[in-house]
């Protein structure tokens, strides 16, 4: 089946995070794509200066009036860095009235990564993205936006017993399956969890010991395009994880393209897997 997503997310035109990377590789992935741009911002806001910020709030219940009319559904809606706390009562209502019967939730709750909330976020921000974590089928945070959303305290170093307290105080707020990425037991691997209130599983994978900006994205892009391709959440999980590997080893030799992941050259890789692995 030919399947339409919607996905929530801002467009910064430069910087390769948010709804660059979500098109072009929900599209890689045989899905078509619709866009809400949340904002729109010359940049994004992880280490370049003096970046404009249009904040499209006020277009979003438009947009949805108009789809609403014209009787457009979608078979998935994934939401990932969104411009205002107001925005999200918007999402929950796109969510509960222009799904379709039997279509996913996803959510990445873009707003906090390495301990700390991104810029232009604040506690408010926080307790409306965790209605919207509530509402959600499936949530794809890291532990810093874990941490933001449960209040438990943000740990570099952590273990077992730690992820376990983690998610299930993610469970308490509401959360339905989990996706926890960054996961990382030791030094040489990380991996990413998957939870859905019962039963939890592990994907290890290498760890890259420099970071990128922009892979929340690749990562949570491939994830909903390959469960939408019918990968179970794990499957998807695994195949998310690798891709990332793989976009984040053709950037990391690159100085000079630090504000982001050079994903384009994992796309044939990506449609590979799928081809293979992929049942719809
Ligand atoms: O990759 C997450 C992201 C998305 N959008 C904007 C950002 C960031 C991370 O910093 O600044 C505008």
């Amino acid at each position: 089946m030919y399947k339409r997503i919607l996905t929530v997310q801002d467009i910064s035109c430069v910087g390769q995070c948010s709804l660059t990377v979500a098109l072009p590789l929900l599209s890689a992935c045989g899905l078509e794509t619709a866009i809400l741009p949340s904002a729109v911002l010359s940049t994004h806001t992880a280490g370049f200066k003096g970046y404009t910020f249009r904040d499209l709030t006020e277009d979003m219940p438009k947009i949805a009036d108009h789809w609403r009319k014209e009787k457009i559904s979608f078979e998935a809606i994934y939401t990932g860095y969104l411009g205002s706390a107001e925005q999200i009562a918007y999402v929950i209502d796109l969510m509960r009235t222009t799904l379709a019967p039997g279509g996913r939730t996803i959510v990445d709750p873009a707003m906090a990564d390495n301990g700390k909330l991104y810029p232009g976020f604040d506690a408010a921000f926080v307790a409306e993205m965790r209605k919207l974590c509530a509402e959600a089928q499936i949530i794809v945070p890291n532990i810093t936006e874990a941490c933001q959303l449960t209040g438990d305290e943000y740990r570099e170093t952590y273990d077992e017993a730690y992820i376990d307290a983690l998610l299930a105080n993610l469970t308490k707020i509401g959360a339905k399956t989990v996706v926890l990425t960054g996961v990382s037991y030791d030094a040489a691997t990380t991996g990413v969890v998957t939870w859905d209130g019962k039963e939890k599983k592990y994907y290890r994978h290498r760890k890259i010991s420099k970071s990128s900006h922009g892979t929340g994205d690749v990562y949570a892009s491939v994830f909903t395009g390959a469960l939408m391709r019918g990968l179970s959440v794990y499957d998807a999980a695994r195949v998310a994880a690798d891709m990332t590997v793989v976009a984040i080893e053709r950037t990391v030799d690159d100085e000079s393209h630090w504000y982001g992941a050079k994903f384009e050259l994992m796309i044939p890789d990506l449609v590979k897997t799928l081809s293979e692995e992929a049942p719809e």
